[in-house]
């Protein structure tokens, strides 16, 4: 079984190495309007996701996705839009997000590693951390962190890409675990159950489970062009200015 398990992911090093390095990183962007959402798993009105990142995602079978990317304050937020998903297969259709937050590309996958999966009309969004050695794709399954949700609906009438039911799922990541960076490894995989495929990020990557994802080794990168992610938040560096300003200046009464 592990002897498969890492025949498997040799194959998938040797297989995708040429499509990861061609791979061009997910740019995410800051935004002010990320507390606004709300979290039903699906375009709920039309400017609801406007102020993200886009990509979209085409694939040679067809399959088009729209990946909306932004941070605000404490938490980084991802919508994927499974566009052309129009079998709504609840329960099944699944989506992971996969944060490399040292950005190390283990062959494995390490206690830095961390993956958030949500399911279609499904409650109960879980998260899985790398490193473990209780498992034979070192993953387990660990608490949701404070302030995570994840959360898979139908999209129609308000989405800004087809008006034909889909499949779409929110996020909301806290930095308080994956960390502030201004480059994390990145994977995604989204899985439909009618064709009973998983399209990846970056494309092509070789995983026939949802929760058995590829080496980080060849996952994508997910950068913050501006730096925005990692550097402190306004209200912090505002306060952390006056309070050396009146430091100074109390020095300066006394001298
Ligand atoms: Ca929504
Ligand atoms: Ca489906
Ligand atoms: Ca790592």
């Amino acid at each position: 079984m592990i002897i498969k398990y890492f025949l498997a992911v040799a194959f998938v090093i040797t297989f995708s190495t040429t499509s990861a390095v061609a791979t061009n990183p997910i740019m995410i962007t800051i935004s002010s309007d990320m507390n606004k959402v709300i979290f039903d798993g699906r375009w709920s009105h039309e400017t609801e996701w406007k102020r993200s990142s886009l990509d979209t995602l085409s694939y040679d079978d067809g399959t088009y996705i729209q990946l909306r990317t932004a941070h605000q304050d404490n938490f980084i937020y991802v919508f994927v839009d499974a566009v052309s998903d129009i079998y709504l297969d609840k329960g099944i259709d699944g989506t992971i997000v996969c944060f490399d937050t040292n950005n190390d590309k283990s062959l494995l996958p390490d206690s830095n590693d961390y993956c958030f999966v949500a399911t279609l009309d499904e409650r109960e969004p879980f998260v899985l951390q790398g490193g473990s050695l209780e498992s034979n794709d070192h993953l387990i399954k660990i608490a949701n962190p404070d302030g995570f949700i994840g959360i898979s609906s139908v999209s129609d009438e308000n989405d800004r890409y087809s008006k034909t039911p889909h499949t779409s799922y929110e996020f909301r990541i806290p930095t308080n675990l994956v960390g502030r960076s201004d480059i994390y490894g990145f994977y995604l995989g989204i899985y439909d159950g009618h064709s009973d495929k998983i399209h990846s990020w970056p494309q092509d990557l070789v995983s026939d489970s949802i929760i058995k994802i590829p080496t980080p080794s060849i996952w994508g990168e997910l950068v913050s062009p501006d730096k925005s992610l990692p550097e402190f938040e306004w209200p912090m560096l505002a306060i952390l200015t006056a309070f050396s300003l009146s430091a100074y200046l109390t020095k300066f009464r006394y001298r």
